[in-house]
């Protein structure tokens, strides 16, 4: 709960409908422990109940969707290892409950959309963009890596636009996100309202209504650049990829974003798309995740980059090291090497 004691989830059932909606605006909803639980709780509930044909999930109030993680307190140790332990594996149990739910799961993309948001968003069958919609993985510019599935999602969108994505924490609009399969219906906000009273009242699948009323989110802005953003991210090393960007703004703009972000967490990021891609399952992704949450929240990084960007920001975080080419490859493989074994990851039961 929330100081002013109103609930940071809000949970109800309307009509065929259960719906879930985050209530913490004043951090742009990002999500704390207390909130994955009473989202899982909800869905768990409705998992076997036959009245609940539908689950949305979407936000009160006009500050957007999702910005993340409540990594602020994490970052700052408040509850030790315990509370980053108990974090991780519950935020990674909801998204798989989200990616195996079996009945439909519409998320509304309306407003920012980013890391943990997107957690949410990536696993639901059904995903609304409105012309709010401003979507990223920025993680790498807080020393931390594209967490939450997106090990599954990144490495399966067209071409190598996911690494793109994961290495630069570029932001989509609208048109993008539904050109890419990020998002799968455009809506603008003004009709949501009559889309979610229509999705409560039936009869029809919220596939079939969705589908109905969606309309033309317009040309996608980074069409022209997908052809270089292919070229150059399918390089196997960060120093590749940006001798690979080409000369012009967009590629120095691309050069520039990477330059900024934690030259650690780059090259676990890349790494982890590439084992990402390989990996069969959703679960296995997640198990993955949290071996490398786990260590990266221990590094100075981490605290270093919440600290500059989320805490003081200053924008300008002291990363360790401070160069691509001083960070060891060993280090970087040893972020991914199993747990012992009553410590690994486990789905929800
Ligand atoms: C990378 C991130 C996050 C971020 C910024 C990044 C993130 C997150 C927030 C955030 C934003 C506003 C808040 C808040 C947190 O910012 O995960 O509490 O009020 O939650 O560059 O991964």
């Amino acid at each position: 709960m929330s100081p002013s004691s109103e609930p940071e989830v809000i949970a109800t059932v309307e009509g065929r409908a259960g719906r879930i909606r985050l209530n913490r605006p004043r951090a742009l909803n990002a999500l704390t422990l207390a909130m994955t639980l009473a989202i899982t709780r909800a869905l768990l509930a409705w998992r076997d109940d036959p009245a609940i044909q539908v689950v949305m999930i979407d936000h009160m109030g006009e500050r957007g969707f999702c910005a993340g993680g409540d990594i602020r307190a994490l970052a700052l140790r408040s509850g030790g290892r315990d509370a980053v332990r108990a974090f991780f594996l519950h935020e990674y149990r909801l998204n798989h409950l989200i990616f195996t739910y079996p009945k439909p799961v519409v998320t509304f993309m309306d407003g920012v959309t980013m890391g943990g948001g997107a957690g949410l968003a990536m696993p639901s069958r059904f995903r609304v963009a409105t012309e709010a919609c401003l979507f990223a993985m920025p993680e790498t510019a807080i020393g931390f890596f594209p967490d939450v599935g997106a090990g599954w999602f990144l490495p399966r969108l067209p071409g190598r636009t996911g690494y793109w994505l994961a290495l630069t924490s570029a932001r989509l609009g609208a048109a993008d996100c539904l050109h890419l399969g990020i998002a799968t219906h455009y809506m603008p906000a003004t009709a949501l309202d009559a889309l979610k009273a229509a999705i409560i009242a039936g009869p029809e699948s919220p596939g079939v209504i969705l589908g109905r009323r969606a309309e033309d989110a317009g040309a996608a802005p980074i069409r022209p650049v997908e052809r270089d953003i292919d070229r150059a991210f399918d390089q196997p090393t960060i120093e590749a990829i940006l001798a690979a960007l080409p000369a012009q703004k967009w590629g120095r703009a691309q050069a520039e974003a990477i330059a900024g972000r934690s030259p650690f967490s780059l090259k676990v990021t890349l790494r982890r798309m590439r084992i990402g891609e390989g990996q069969a399952s959703f679960a296995e992704v997640m198990a993955t995740d949290y071996r490398c949450a786990l260590r990266l929240a221990s590094r100075h990084d981490f605290a270093e980059g919440v600290r500059a960007v989320i805490v003081d920001k200053d924008n300008r975080p002291a990363w360790r090291p401070a160069d691509l080419a001083l960070v060891s490859d060993h280090e970087v493989a040893s972020i991914f090497a199993n747990l012992p074994s009553s410590e690994e990851w486990t789905a929800l039961p």
